[in-house]
């Protein structure tokens, strides 16, 4: 087992019954989310008295020891008069981006939307005086696409009981258990009850965060919307899915509900000198490496404090929605494929009609496997472990699905090792060419199968 296998599966320990939850369907399709990580400390970006604070942004106050008094001066610089819902939701569907999760508190403690529990919020605090939270719920459901909140459940560097701020305030007089119940909980109920369907609640780093405690906040999400899903950073082995570790892929295809949240470049809140942004070519084959092994990618962007998503993220997403355009039919509601560990790509599967994969292309008609070629074979005779029996045809994603002119289909031909598929001598796309087989009959694949009593 690798160790990120062992860190998906510690964080379901308790979830023995999880794999079958019918809640968690439209999120095993989607496969692909936006996560924003927005806050005061997008105004700082990074630099503080002058000094580059090392480090990933939205941690600066901790780590430039910040006291509360003066980082709480920040909200009355904040005024993101360019933030526009509608473009950002827009940026997440052009992308190919099912959901977007945004962070309604992080760390810091500072509120992105409208709390009456409190008067440290973007509404009350700040001379935008909007509740973006409120704004994005808008566009969200107009647009289509499922929204999440970000909660930092334990960590609370501004309330005088939360976790993590030493510098300001004495652990030892700390009451964490009336932060959860006065304060957390009040928070949690009014992202619930005011913001329309919430897909999920986002909840991140437990660590002092009793068994107890994440349980009731677990029964409160699911006792308020019963279909809004609580991710596995909630602590305590519970949850609806399981984080692998900050930009971290296992190995190996892990039979789990599992989610890599994932950075563009090298900081999660906007920093002005973090420019080591990852390719377009990365992020897809990163998506695709995920997809192959079961799990969700939910990749962030940093939005400015004027409320604007850098043109290198915007560049990159959209690079990787247009990939997506054309072969997204690989990718959205698909499982890992039969082939593991191939030398050259990645393997998906769609499951023969009748078990369709809800919200996209029904399949009507065979089992699909998909193969992702990230590297070429020279001459384009693509090797395959999988019995030449199995397969009806095989055929470029994104070609016209005719099967008489045979223009769309490459010839295959059987060998002891498997089959070898012939294409074209040179990739069609560099990043990855996706080679579609059509197997013959019914039948399960190996480990991207559904379970047949559901
Ligand atoms: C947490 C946050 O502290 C961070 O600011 C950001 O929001 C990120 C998405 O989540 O950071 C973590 C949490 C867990 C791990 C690494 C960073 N981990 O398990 O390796």
């Amino acid at each position: 087992m690798t160790t990120e296998e062992g860190v998906i599966r510690e964080a379901q320990r308790q979830r023995a019954d999880a794999r079958h939850d019918p809640r968690l369907d439209w999120w095993r399709d989607a496969k692909f989310g936006m996560f924003i990580h927005w806050g005061l400390y997008a105004i700082p970006a990074g630099e503080w008295q002058g000094q580059a604070i090392p480090g990933i942004g939205e941690w600066i106050m901790l780590r430039a020891r910040i006291p509360v008094a003066e980082y709480e001066r920040l909200a009355a610089q904040f005024n993101p008069v360019q933030f526009d819902a509608a473009q950002w939701v827009s940026l997440a569907k052009r992308a190919g981006q099912k959901y977007l999760v945004i962070t309604a508190k992080h760390h810091d403690g500072f509120c992105m939307f409208h709390s009456k529990v409190g008067r440290y919020n973007i509404v009350d605090a700040t001379p935008f005086g909007r509740d973006p939270m409120k704004e994005l719920a808008a566009e969200c459901a107009r647009q289509g696409i499922k929204l999440g909140f970000y909660y930092s459940q334990t960590q609370d560097w501004h309330h005088p009981d939360g976790d993590g701020n030493d510098w300001d305030f004495s652990p030892e007089t700390k009451d964490f258990a009336g932060y959860i119940e006065n304060y957390v909980k009040p928070q949690v109920r009014e992202l619930l009850t005011n913001y329309g369907p919430v897909c999920l609640i986002w909840f991140d780093t437990p660590k002092v965060i009793t068994p107890e405690q994440s349980r009731s906040l677990v029964d409160l999400v699911h006792q308020l919307q019963p279909d809004c899903l609580v991710n596995g950073r909630i602590g305590n082995a519970l949850g609806d899915y399981a984080e692998a570790r900050d930009n971290a892929i296992p190995d190996t295809l892990v039979d789990a509900d599992w989610e890599t949240p994932a950075t563009i470049n090298d900081t999660w809140g906007y920093k002005r000198d973090d420019q080591r942004w990852k390719s377009p070519q990365e992020l897809i084959r990163k998506l695709v490496d995920i997809a192959s092994k079961g799990g969700n990618y939910l990749l962030n962007v940093g939005p400015t404090a004027e409320g604007v998503i850098p043109q290198p993220s915007v560049e990159r997403l959209l690079a990787v929605g247009e990939w997506l355009g054309r072969n997204g039919e690989s990718v959205y509601g698909t499982r890992p494929g039969p082939l593991q560990g191939l030398a050259w790509g990645r393997s998906t599967v769609r499951p023969a009609s009748g078990e369709p994969a809800s919200g996209e292309p029904a399949s009507g008609g065979p089992e699909r496997v998909y193969l992702h070629v990230f590297d070429w074979p020279a001459g384009g005779a693509l090797h395959v472990p999988l019995p030449h029996h199995r397969v009806h045809r095989a055929l470029l994603l994104g070609s016209p699905p005719s099967a008489s002119d045979g223009g769309a289909t490459l010839p295959v031909t059987a060998g002891p090792e498997g089959l070898t598929v012939q294409g074209p001598p040179v990739a069609p796309d560099a990043v990855d060419t996706v080679v579609v087989l059509e197997l013959a009959g019914n039948g399960a694949t190996g480990p991207g199968r559904r379970d047949p009593s559901r």
